[in-house]
């Protein structure tokens, strides 16, 4: 038994509407869950997701003064910290995007015009989404260089926590969209359940909370990390348990997506982890496998 996987990129349309929790119904611990303006808004913009269809336009929003401020302390608080915190990958192109895309302190850049720098320089696109997708299509949209992207910006009240992805996390985090995602997109591509949990389980330990050696420091790489003020500092002190990845262990590793990750996989560089999670994603096994074909971008099955 195969799961359903996309197999073009249009394909991915059928993502639209299928959010886990907090796309349009907020959990009662949100810190907006009581703002109906906030509610409101919000479902304003994840309606652009809801409706966004592959190879139209992402609609550009006009944000508000207050969002713009709530970016403002989250840009200001994070820019002090990537020059001692920030590994080097992130630290080049963080001045591409303030260059490219209108990143700055005063301004929340546009979904559309990063979509089209990361189109010409790696391939990638940005695509509106309502909210938490599951790990499965989440990971699926990666094959095909696709990744998945809030609009909507987190309450004002809490403006160095959010408790799911929003665009500070996305645009100031994911910035380096790193190439590997994409090979753990295709090895996710009609995975079993049990595969889909351990590539899960090393996305969230590379991708969003990983760390780096960099010249004898230890640096972030991870999205989780490099968008937030408070665990970015956190997570290069001592208090949390430092292990090398190896993603084989780090692939059964349990953890915690409410608090401070108690642990923390170190790679011996931002490359390293690539070349093993490449290596580590060839050793899933199918009945079948995927060859990514950029030019039609689909994606075809021997
Ligand atoms: N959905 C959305 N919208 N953004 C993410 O960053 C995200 C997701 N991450 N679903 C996924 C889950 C990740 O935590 C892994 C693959 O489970
Ligand atoms: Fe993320």
């Amino acid at each position: 038994y195969v799961p359903w996987f996309p197999r073009k990129k249009a394909d991915l349309d059928t993502f639209a509407e299928k959010v886990l929790e907090m796309g349009e119904e907020l959990t009662s611990d949100h810190p907006g869950a009581k703002d109906p303006v906030y509610r409101a808004r919000r479902a304003e913009i994840t309606r652009i997701a809801k409706t966004h269809r592959h190879g139209q336009p992402i609609p550009r929003i006009e944000y508000t003064k207050e969002e713009v401020e709530t970016w403002a302390t989250v840009f200001r608080n994070l820019a002090k910290l990537f020059p001692t915190h920030a590994c080097r990958e992130h630290q080049y192109v963080f001045p591409l995007l303030v260059e490219n895309c209108r990143y700055r302190e005063d301004n929340i850049p546009q979904l559309e015009d990063i979509s089209r720098f990361l189109k010409d320089c790696t391939g990638f696109t940005l695509r509106p989404v309502m909210g938490l997708l599951t790990s499965r299509d989440f990971l699926n949209g990666l094959a095909f260089r696709v990744f998945h992207s809030t609009q909507y910006i987190r309450h004002h009240s809490k403006p160095l926590y959010t408790p799911e992805p929003d665009i500070c996390h996305e645009l100031l985090g994911h910035a380096n969209f790193a190439d590997f995602s994409q090979e753990i997109g295709l090895a996710s591509l009609g995975a079993s359940d049990s595969d889909i949990e351990k590539l899960a389980t090393i996305y969230w330990f590379t991708v969003e909370f990983g760390l780096c050696r960099q010249d004898g420091e230890i640096r972030a790489y991870g999205a989780g990390l490099l968008s937030s003020f408070g665990e970015l500092e956190y997570a290069l002190t001592d208090k949390p348990e430092k292990k090398p990845f190896e993603p084989s262990k780090t692939a059964v590793q349990k953890y915690i997506v409410t608090e401070y990750q108690p642990l923390y996989f170190v790679a011996e560089s931002f490359k390293d982890a690539q070349q093993k999670v490449r290596d580590y994603a060839k050793t899933l096994t199918r009945p079948f496998s995927v060859r990514y074909n950029p030019y039609t971008e689909s994606v075809e099955v021997l």
